[in-house]
């Protein structure tokens, strides 16, 4: 499995023979629409597809395949959903924190400019750039992943996203805590959690106070119909998505952090 570093290096290969930098150009410019964009855009994925990149590029262009994680809503499934549901033009955008694993690694960006996130790693980024994107874009579907920390830190633009009538879906990712703190923490100071919880309002209430809409997804299911009705919808909808305190990463559990962190130091 070459992953990310196959992919990479199928994109050197392509910049060396001087390829990347102008399917990139064409990208650029206004004019590239239609069967120009299609080309530009086939030279940039099928060659990271490519054969001779297939350590990584045909394999990096595959869905992650799913584990389950604790608790009753099981996010590899979601993001399937969201996969499958939304238009390769939908536009997502997330702030930092574990929660952007999610639609960093699970969700597939198809087309340029459909992806907003800060480099610099800055919570509240997403719920302010939903809200421009949507000004921008008003055809586009616009879903803004955030934290429950994340969210606390913007959360206040749902009132601009409602005095416009912005139709943007936010995911609000309730974990009750500064989850990626709170890992650091384990990892290198095992059971010693400090200032990381988090006592939230009630989401769903603070969205419904704003004018928006407001659901709480508390089990799998319930995700495809509240989100097929955001999509409808003709004012923003925030889904408050409970997600179990264990569910730190896709991969590791709070618990095997701490536990692997108490062995290190037992050594
Ligand atoms: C403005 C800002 N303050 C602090 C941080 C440091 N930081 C990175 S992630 C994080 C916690 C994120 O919590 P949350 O949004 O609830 O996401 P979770 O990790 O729980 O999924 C913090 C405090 C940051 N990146 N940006
Ligand atoms: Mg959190």
């Amino acid at each position: 499995m070459g992953g990310t570093s196959g992919f990479l290096e199928s994109l050197s290969r392509l910049a060396a023979a001087g390829r990347v930098r102008a399917a990139t150009r064409a990208l650029d410019d206004p004019r590239a629409v239609g069967a120009r964009r299609e080309r530009a855009l086939a030279t940039l994925l099928g060659a990271a597809a490519a054969p001779a990149g297939e350590a990584g590029g045909a394999s990096y262009l595959q869905p992650i395949p799913p584990v389950p994680i604790p608790g009753a809503v099981q996010m590899p499934e979601i993001m399937a959903h969201l996969r499958a549901t939304l238009p390769a033009d939908a536009i997502v955008t997330n702030g930092a924190g574990n929660y952007s694993a999610w639609c960093n690694r699970f969700y597939s960006y198809r087309s340029f400019r459909s992806q907003l996130a800060p480099t610099s790693g800055s919570m509240g980024y997403g719920l302010p750039a939903a809200v421009a994107a949507k000004l921008e874009h008003p055809d586009r579907p616009v879903v803004c992943f955030a934290g429950d920390g994340c969210f606390q830190m913007t959360g206040q633009e749902l009132a601009t996203a409602c005095q416009y009538r912005l139709p943007i879906i936010v995911l609000v990712f309730d974990n009750g805590m500064y989850g990626t703190i709170r890992m650091h923490q384990e990892r290198e100071y095992p059971t010693r959690v400090f200032a990381t919880e988090l006592q939230n309002p009630d989401f769903v209430a603070l969205a419904r106070a704003h004018g928006a809409n407001g659901t709480r997804i508390t089990r799998t299911e319930d995700f495809a119909p509240a989100f097929a009705n955001a999509l409808e919808a003709d004012r923003p909808t925030l889904l408050e998505i409970t997600i179990d305190p264990e569910a730190i990463t896709p991969r590791q559990s709070l618990s095997q952090i701490r536990a692997a962190a108490l062995a290190k130091q037992a050594d």
